[in-house]
């Protein structure tokens, strides 16, 4: 056992079940899963691709809704114990920096992250072209726009939960227009959360099969002795199309654009209906987790099949000893990323 600690606070209310019997990967799934299922807000047809995180005693989430007619929004949600879940019925109203209405045309794949006690909401949007939109908000009643910090093509960008070296710190995955069969991820750096630069690549796609078209950030970096730990999503192509599963690496603390370990296998892969059947099947998307130091408990949200929201468990102890029994990071992961 490596002994890794979780260097957050303690979560005691953290949803929790353990590990099942047999279980051989290190994330194992809630038995109630989906947790979150479909037609969940009169006019939203399916929640996915979500995040949550811990507030006031209880639990707050960013959730991707898909409306009936199709277009992507984001939906506020709470919880007193991040299982059961409430939306508000209307999408999240933000507005500009004179708090006047500014609405994407469309948004999707929100991350949500506490820096310093501000909460920023990051997602994909529209931006003459897909590209990343953020918000703020410190009170989950005003969330205000800031400015968009890339052009387009760019999807999956997730901010870390603190500076690093004194810089905001985001990775995203630059993409196409389309549903891109390419990508790697990428990490960029803000004095100030408006101009981004000092980009680095972090990793790309890899020789394991099941990531061999391309990946992108998940759930923001969990900070722990070990190094950050990402939970990232890797795509293979099939004659049947895409398939996301979840897999792990762990960055290094003060450059984490240098990988210290990568999991060659999957974490999580499509194989319950849940996972396998939906919308889009096939996909594991990761988008944020809960941890608790005083016990190591991590709880993974996933979205399933763009169709639902999935829950799975882990432990710091148990997924760093995975990722480093399984680890075959390569020259370009282990380097700064400077070209
Ligand atoms: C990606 C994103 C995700 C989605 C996935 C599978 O490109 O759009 O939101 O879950 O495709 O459809």
């Amino acid at each position: 056992m490596t002994n890794v600690k979780l260097l957050c606070g303690a979560l005691p209310n953290i949803p929790w079940q353990d590990k099942p019997a047999g279980q051989t990967l290190p994330l194992w799934r809630y038995t109630q899963n989906p947790i979150i299922r479909r037609n969940p807000v009169p006019g939203v047809a399916r929640i996915f691709n979500s995040a949550v995180m811990p507030y006031q005693g209880a639990f707050i989430g960013v959730f991707r809704g898909e409306q009936t007619n199709g277009i992507p929004f984001i939906y506020l949600g709470r919880s007193a114990d991040g299982v059961h879940w409430d939306f508000a019925k209307d999408k999240i109203p933000f507005v500009d920096e004179n708090g006047a209405p500014f609405m994407p045309p469309y948004a999707y794949d929100p991350r949500l992250v506490e820096i310093e006690g501000t909460y920023y909401i990051i997602w994909c949007q529209d931006f003459y072209g897909a590209s990343i939109g953020m918000a703020k908000t410190t009170d989950f009643k005003t969330f205000t726009r800031i400015e968009n910090p890339f052009v387009p093509f760019n999807r999956n960008a997730v901010l870390f939960p603190r500076k690093v070296g004194g810089y905001y710190t985001l990775l995203s995955r630059p993409s196409d227009s389309g549903h891109t069969p390419f990508g790697d991820i990428f990490l960029s750096q803000s004095p100030d959360m408006v101009f981004w630069g000092r980009h680095r690549h972090v990793m790309g796609k890899s020789g394991n099969w099941w990531e061999n078209l391309k990946i992108g950030g998940g759930a923001a970096p969990i900070e722990t002795s070990l190094g950050w730990l990402l939970f990232y999503h890797g795509v293979t192509g099939t004659c049947n199309g895409y398939v996301y599963s979840i897999g792990g690496a762990i960055l290094d603390r003060d450059e984490p654009s240098k990988v210290l370990y990568r999991c060659s296998t999957f974490l999580l892969t499509p194989e319950t209906d849940y996972e396998e059947r939906g919308f889009v099947p096939n996909v594991c998307f990761p988008c944020a987790t809960l941890q608790d130091a005083a016990t190591g408990r991590i709880a993974i949200y996933y979205g399933c099949a763009d169709s639902y929201v999935g829950l799975a468990f882990t432990t710091v102890d148990e997924v760093c000893d995975y990722i480093i029994a399984h680890d075959n990071a390569g020259e370009a992961d282990k380097e700064l990323g400077r070209r």
